[in-house]
């Protein structure tokens, strides 16, 4: 088995002590929630119609982060029938309390709002604990045996107890604030500090109005008093007005053992003008205490991409390797599958990563197509990968997209014509058009194409490979702006797939190596 991981230990943060690189965890992963046990740090984001779901993060130091796995990784705990890039799982909570971790979340494809827990989270986590109280965005406070829940139902902040384990509510569930009066008021966070209870919510909504604002109060259900100085994070203002982040809002507090304050929240960052393909990202900013008892984030409420704060004391992580050669026994945690896998579909064996076809197309919105996906993470990067399409009948396909929803996608791949030959396609699916941009017939002695997408602020470059990779042909450039959450929408930003389907559910598509560069 080769390894994953360089040997070379690299700086994942800014080489300049005492400062790091915004985002700490790029590509899409929004909405992050954090909690601190000791001096482990751990994050989950949401995670939408991916299977699985809600990717947990372990980290040291706050910068460097390592994802340990997902929280929801049994279809049981996750039913996606149907979800599509606004559905599935929306914000997840995470938190610690007596011993055990909860992670409280809504999956809106299903029953709503529900928790899940275990004592030790490389271990695996409960079947869903199903919750009563609606709205999205729920979270856990935990206070002398006590469990509150909040979340947004009718665009305010709801509060009741509840016991977390068995899901029942034990309080009659009060409204405690509306916010400072921007839209979906949401993402409320409850923590206790200096006798105050202070609620953190984010407004304004998840595009360039977004926001972070807080209120307090001496009692639990209030009546909360907002800050005066809110928003306390926001760059729908004159500061960030150029800043390459933006959108900042939905953030979760945690103390690190030094002491210290931080801030986890969510930002996008634009390419192409003002679309923003990488989906929402996970960003972390430092947060002091002013002499009345409010929080100050970063100084003036932006946060920027180089980062010139203390950290504490950092824990470089190993830098991921460019080439999964698919010769583990399980696929890494950064893949995941459109709503639930047909898992039989999917053969790891002699370093090849082998994906049977069904006759489900990325245009499907209901079913799995036999499709894995990584997230784009870098604005400039290349994705390439070997791949050999065989038992296929007429109109089969095997390749590589860049997928952004089922009507947004633009696809590079290996295809059975009617004349019985194999080609090289590449087809761009935007909504109401389909377009077939280039066809090169491939020679019968021509087994294994290596496909790549590069990927620049406005362009995608589309090529191939027949002779092994030595020497790669562009086919095309396409607009990266028509995938942008702007024009295809989602929640999810894009990823790059690798699939097959087949009219007859017979092809095969064999794939070698992927190999993700950042450029
Ligand atoms: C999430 C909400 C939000 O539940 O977007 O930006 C929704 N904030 O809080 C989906 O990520």
């Amino acid at each position: 088995m080769k390894s994953k991981l360089l040997p070379l230990l690299a700086m994942t943060a800014a080489l300049n002590a005492g400062a790091y690189q915004n985002p700490v965890i790029p590509g899409l992963h929004p909405d992050p929630s954090i909690v601190a046990v000791g001096d482990d740090f751990y994050l989950v984001n949401s995670s939408f119609c991916y299977f699985p779901g809600v990717p947990i993060y372990h980290s040291k130091d706050l910068v460097n982060w390592t994802q340990t796995g997902h929280v929801l990784d049994r279809p049981e705990q996750l039913p996606l029938d149907g979800a599509g890039v606004w559905g599935g799982i929306y914000a997840p909570t995470i938190r610690y309390d007596n011993g055990r971790f909860y992670m409280i979340t809504t999956n809106v494809s299903s029953r709503g709002n529900f928790i899940v827990h275990t004592t030790d989270p490389s271990k695996g986590w409960s079947d869903p604990v199903w919750l009563e109280q609606g709205g999205i965005d729920p979270s856990l406070y935990f206070e002398d045996g006590k469990c509150y829940m909040v979340s947004n139902p009718d665009v305010g902040i709801w509060l009741c107890e509840i016991d977390p384990l068995t899901g029942k509510t034990l309080s009659p569930s009060k409204r405690i604030w509306d916010g400072t009066g921007g839209r979906h008021p949401e993402a409320p966070h409850i923590y206790k500090k200096d006798g105050y209870y202070y609620l953190l919510i984010a407004e304004g909504g998840t595009e360039l109005g977004h926001g972070v604002t807080i209120a307090r109060s001496r009692n639990i259900d209030g009546p909360y008093t907002p800050n005066p100085a809110n928003p306390i994070l926001s760059h729908f203002n004159k500061e960030a007005q150029y800043n390459p982040i933006q959108g900042t809002g939905h953030a979760d507090f945690v103390q690190a053992p030094d002491g210290s304050w931080w801030l986890v929240c969510l930002g996008f960052r634009q390419q192409s003008g003002p679309h923003c393909l990488l989906g929402r990202e996970t960003y972390l900013a430092p947060v002091r205490w002013d002499e009345n008892a409010w929080p100050v984030v970063n100084g003036n409420g932006t946060i920027s991409l180089d980062m010139d704060v203390p950290t504490l004391p950092l824990h470089p992580k190993a830098t991921p390797a460019v080439r999964d050669d698919f010769d583990n026994t399980a696929l890494g945690h950064e893949w995941v599958w459109l709503r639930n896998p047909h898992s039989e579909n999917y053969v790891l064996k002699d370093g090849r990563l082998t994906i049977k076809a069904t006759d489900v197309t990325l245009d499907n919105s209901k079913e799995s197509p036999s499709m894995v996906l990584r997230r784009m993470e870098h604005i400039n990067f290349s994705a390439t990968t070997r791949v050999r399409l065989t038992d296929d009948g007429q109109g089969a396909e095997g390749g590589m997209t860049m997928w952004a929803s089922e009507p947004s996608h633009y696809d590079l791949f290996v295809t059975r014509k009617s004349d019985g030959e194999q080609a090289i396609e590449l087809r761009y699916r935007l909504d109401a058009l389909t377009h077939i941009e280039k066809t090169i017939p491939l020679k019968k002695s021509i087994k294994d194409v290596e496909l790549r997408i590069t990927g620049n602020p406005q362009h995608f470059t589309f090529s191939y490979s027949i002779d092994g990779g030595k020497t790669f042909n562009d086919l095309a450039l396409m607009n990266t702006r028509y995938l942008s959450t702007e024009t295809a929408g989602g929640f999810t930003g894009t990823l790059i797939g690798l699939y097959t389907t087949d009219p007859s559910a017979k092809a095969k598509a064999v794939f070698e190596y992927f190999d993700y560069k950042p450029l």
